[in-house]
């Protein structure tokens, strides 16, 4: 197999997991008991997915949500983030993805994000376009942003970050059809790639949270940036990515709060 096929059958024993998983957790348990499960799914879901990607090439690097480290600089590492949506999963809203990228420095070379419940796989190669199911899709026509629906989402912190998104969130509301907040960023922006949203911005994110979604939508024909505009940026927290025609206008509204 090579890289790209061993990230989705990777993306997909992880995705076995999650479903046979999905929906265990009932309003009877208690809050401890659902953030242990959710806890245990995270690393049972990682695990497998290195275990699958190690075992096809053990030379290369990874960077993962539930083992944060520095990159390698010197060769090729994955991206994981076995279970993006881990708030959705404890509360049994079925959105939810694995993400699963190959970089090389900041460099993102394939993306693999699989919903398991929907068994949609969206994936993307630099350079070769982006599928949903292996099909090509592509980002919306949009050129009007009062036409058009996005999607954001808020940290965990929210209490007490004061970048917490919601002034980006009440001004964007006034200009838009509507807004979503879904709650896994990896699936937002593999949204925005098949056309289902428009445009999606989101201010303080980690590199699992993005790098597969944002090359798929950069394969979807979609524009992406920082919050400020700036190219963007994997390690850089923010991201903005939408259909070109409306790129600038979501810049200039979130630029002006
Ligand atoms: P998670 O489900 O893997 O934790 C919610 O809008 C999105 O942001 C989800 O993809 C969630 O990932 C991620 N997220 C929420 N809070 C975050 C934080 N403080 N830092 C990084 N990512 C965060
Ligand atoms: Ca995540």
């Amino acid at each position: 197999m090579n890289e790209f096929d061993v990230m989705i059958y990777a993306a997909k024993r992880a995705g076995n997991l999650l479903r046979r998983h999905f929906g265990q957790l009932h309003n009877s348990r208690t809050k401890a008991s659902a953030i242990n499960l959710v806890t245990e799914m995270d690393e049972r879901a990682q695990t497998l997915i290195l275990e699958t990607l190690q075992t096809a090439f053990p030379d290369y690097g990874f960077l993962a949500e539930e083992a944060p480290q520095a990159p390698p600089e010197d060769r090729p590492y994955w991206i994981i983030d076995p279970l993006d949506g881990t708030t959705n999963f404890v509360h049994g809203y079925p959105f939810l993805a694995i993400s699963i990228a190959l970089a090389e420095g900041k460099v993102v070379q394939a993306g693999v994000v699989y919903q398991p419940l929907s068994r949609e796989l969206f994936t993307a190669v630099r350079g070769k376009g982006a599928m949903l199911n292996n099909r090509p899709i592509h980002v919306s026509h949009a050129s009007n942003l009062a036409t058009c629906l996005l999607a954001s989402g808020f940290p965990y912190d929210a209490w007490e970050n004061p970048n917490n998104n919601s002034r980006q969130w009440s001004a964007m509301l006034r200009r838009v059809v509507s807004l979503r907040s879904d709650g896994s960023a990896a699936l937002d922006l593999c949204y925005v790639a098949c056309g289902r949203l428009d445009g999606y911005w989101e201010l303080d994110l980690d590199p699992w949270d993005m790098a597969a979604g944002s090359l798929i939508v950069a394969e979807a024909g979609g524009w992406l940036s920082n919050q400020d505009g700036e190219a963007f940026d994997l390690f850089g927290r923010s991201i903005v990515a939408s259909s070109p025609g409306i790129h600038r206008d979501m810049l200039e509204v979130l630029q002006s709060c």
